[in-house]
């Protein structure tokens, strides 16, 4: 048996990462790899600001290949040859027992979130009977290191950035395009999206007074009302709502520049990442997408409960500062640090500004490294192809 039909589920728990995960495994499997591939979401709202192709109120819908359908009609569902649960979100019962029916059983896929802790090496692949059913789910860690799942990244993703890097027109096309503004070469451009973050408005007032021109692109989300807000407190009006504000003159405080973007789609996101020099992301994916911009980024780690996520942070940044220079590596670790804490990011600021030249650099050799091992979804196929051929694996 070969496996030409994958169902995926996912369920948004909050934000976007969820779903930005599955939406790329999906149309990667589609398009790279020909599989016929159903994704079931169970809340279409939040997917449909992530890709505007998306109905909120349609049961079965194609986009971009997928067939997205509703979450709560797989209990009718065929069960399909690759089932991926993504981050343990329990596909319905039915659809569990449909999937114990079928004369091949599936393969059945947890994709777990990334961490680059060692453990996740070592769970990686580890097969998890089902407690009754004639089933085997297996863990699948995303990850850094060979021993890994890997990450997810598009077979052309690098040939676009590359292009799109080495051509000053096609990103002030870009700027243009998504921001309404001409950007001076000499800025340092930054994009921020982070969650609420109480060190903000302190960092925004170090960009104001610095002595580097500043061009910050603010996504959308949770850390827009602060930065909004800050700006009232300056006497400096925002350029109201989206669309409107994108063809009114940018607000400007000191030094600082601020462009309020709209939503991006994803392929647009990967664009922004790729035009800054210096990225400010949060959660799972926009983490992994600014390593494959090949820039320096500044992480704002999703919070869980009783500190859950810091060693999650630490053992990132071990692994990221391995290769990295002294100077560099205590500018970038005080740095997130103080992004984490909540405080103190202004005072790091000029520290971490210095190091930018030696953190490019290092942010090309980390992403090549990285871009040696296989992507998540070809070493995802690799493995359900050697589980198929060989069961008591
Ligand atoms: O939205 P997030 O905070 O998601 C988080 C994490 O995934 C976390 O691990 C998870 O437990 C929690 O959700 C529930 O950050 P993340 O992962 O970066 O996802 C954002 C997605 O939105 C990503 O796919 C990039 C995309 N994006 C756009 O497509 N356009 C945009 O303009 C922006 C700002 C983001």
């Amino acid at each position: 048996m070969s496996v030409t039909r994958c169902d995926i589920f996912c369920k948004v728990i909050d934000n976007y990462g969820d779903i930005g995960v599955c939406w790329r495994l999906a149309r990667q499997l589609v398009a790279e790899h020909g599989l016929a591939v159903c994704l079931w979401v169970d809340d279409l709202a939040v997917f449909a600001r992530l890709e505007g192709g998306v109905a909120v109120d349609v049961a079965v819908q194609e986009v971009a290949g997928v067939r997205i359908c509703r979450w709560r009609d797989a209990v009718q569902a065929e069960a399909a040859d690759l089932v991926i649960e993504a981050f343990a979100c329990d596909p319905p019962e039915a659809y569990v027992r449909a999937m114990a029916a079928r004369a091949h059983r599936p393969v059945w896929i947890n994709l777990e979130y990334l961490t680059a802790e060692d453990w996740a090496a070592g769970s990686h692949a580890l097969p998890s009977p089902h407690p009754r059913l004639p089933l085997v789910k297996h863990f699948f860690f995303p990850g850094f290191t060979p021993a890994t799942g890997g990450l997810i990244r598009e077979t052309r993703l690098f040939d676009t950035l590359h292009i799109f890097q080495s051509s000053a027109s096609a990103q002030n096309a870009f700027w243009q395009r998504i921001s309404g503004a001409c950007v001076a070469d000499e800025a340092l451009k930054i994009s921020l999206f982070a969650y609420e973050n109480a060190a903000l408005p302190g960092l925004l007032d170090a960009w104001a007074n610095g002595e580097r021109e500043i061009f910050c692109a603010v996504t959308a989300g949770r850390h827009l009302p602060q930065i909004e807000a800050w700006l009232a407190a300056k006497g400096v009006a925002n350029g109201g709502d989206m669309p409107a504000r994108a063809h009114r003159p940018l607000p400007q405080v000191g030094r600082l520049r601020l462009a309020f973007l709209p939503f991006l789609a994803q392929q647009d996101y990967d664009l922004l990442l790729a035009a800054c020099d210096l990225n400010f992301v949060r959660g799972e994916d926009s983490f992994v997408r600014a390593q494959w911009a090949a820039r320096p980024l500044v992480w704002h780690i999703y919070q869980q409960q009783e500190g859950a996520h810091l060693p999650k942070l630490a053992a990132f940044l071990a692994l990221y500062c391995t290769t990295l220079g002294e100077m560099e590596s205590r500018a970038l670790r005080k740095f997130w640090q103080a992004w984490e804490d909540e405080q103190g990011a202004d005072a790091c600021w000029p520290a971490l500004l210095a190091a930018l030249p030696g953190l490019q650099k290092h942010a090309q050799r980390w992403t090549k490294n990285l871009v040696s091992e296989p992507d998540l979804g070809s070493k995802l196929l690799i493995f359900c192809k050697n589980l198929l051929e060989c069961p008591a694996l």
